[in-house]
């Protein structure tokens, strides 16, 4: 019996937890104790309050376009470091936290990066795309240019860490990187869009250059490149339409 599993009852409505009991500092068979185990006990909403709650958060996030026409306009630093913060929020393969944000701000530092995803993004529309990747593209009005890239007040650059160091120094592995790296940079583009800034998802391929112009570690590897910025007043975007609740769900 394990009063963490049978500690709670749906009545009505309404959620109560039943059992108080006391869970500090339970061991873990499974874990060593760098965590010991603590009481999580969130806020618990009524049905009426789920519901008010997840529909807002739609309506917000539903308002989230990815858009390519930056402004200038400078963004405080701390606003960054809150949306890095929330990114870091995410859960990860044994809690690994197999990512890196570097925030770019420095003109010269955009302007190599911007250099460098162009030339490849030239040869990418040139000649590495297919003609049905192109034509799929094209409602969305993208090409190899990329002024964002220098725009932006800041580019946030996702590396993901493909293995990491332990405390003593030997290596640590990093489970289900590509998943947890992927949930983090959700959780970032989320945080980024509810601070009431803009981004977009750019993938500069090859992305290589980043590890470079950057200088990560060999155990980095870029992920994503994030501008974030406001919209620049004339920002314009396709007019696209999401997906019907009944095509991207059903209910066994
Ligand atoms: N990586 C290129 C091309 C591109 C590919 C897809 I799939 C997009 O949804 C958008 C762009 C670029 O960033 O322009």
């Amino acid at each position: 019996y394990d009063p963490r599993h049978y500690s709670e009852e749906v009545r009505g409505s309404e959620l109560v937890v039943e059992n108080g009991n006391a869970l500090e500092n339970v061991p873990s068979a499974e874990h060593d104790l760098a965590y010991p185990h603590r009481r999580f006990a969130p806020t618990i909403k009524s049905h009426a309050e789920l519901l008010a709650a997840s529909r807002a958060h739609y309506e917000m996030m539903n308002s989230r376009r990815s858009c390519r026409f930056f402004s200038t306009a400078p963004v405080p630093r701390e606003v960054i470091d809150n949306i890095v913060l929330t990114a870091g929020t995410a859960p990860s393969g044994a809690h690994m936290q197999p990512w890196t944000f570097v925030v770019v701000s420095d003109p010269g530092v955009k302007r190599a990066i911007r250099e460098a995803a162009e030339a490849e993004e030239r040869t990418n529309y040139d000649s590495r795309m297919s003609e049905e990747w192109k034509r799929d593209l094209a409602p969305l009005g993208t090409d190899w240019q990329k002024p964002f890239l220098e725009l932006a007040p800041y580019l946030i650059v996702v590396f993901k860490q493909t293995y990491g160091a332990r405390p003593d120094g030997t290596r640590a592995t990093h489970y289900y990187f590509e998943k947890s790296v992927g949930i983090a940079t959700g959780m970032l583009i989320g945080a980024i869009h509810a601070a009431g800034l803009t981004t977009l998802t750019h993938t500069p391929t090859p992305m290589g250059f980043l590890s470079f112009i950057l200088q990560r570690p060999p155990n980095e590897k870029p992920y994503l490149l994030l501008p974030v910025g406001y919209p620049a007043e004339a920002a314009t975007v396709p007019d696209l339409k999401r997906k019907a609740l009944s095509e991207i769900m059903t209910v066994v």
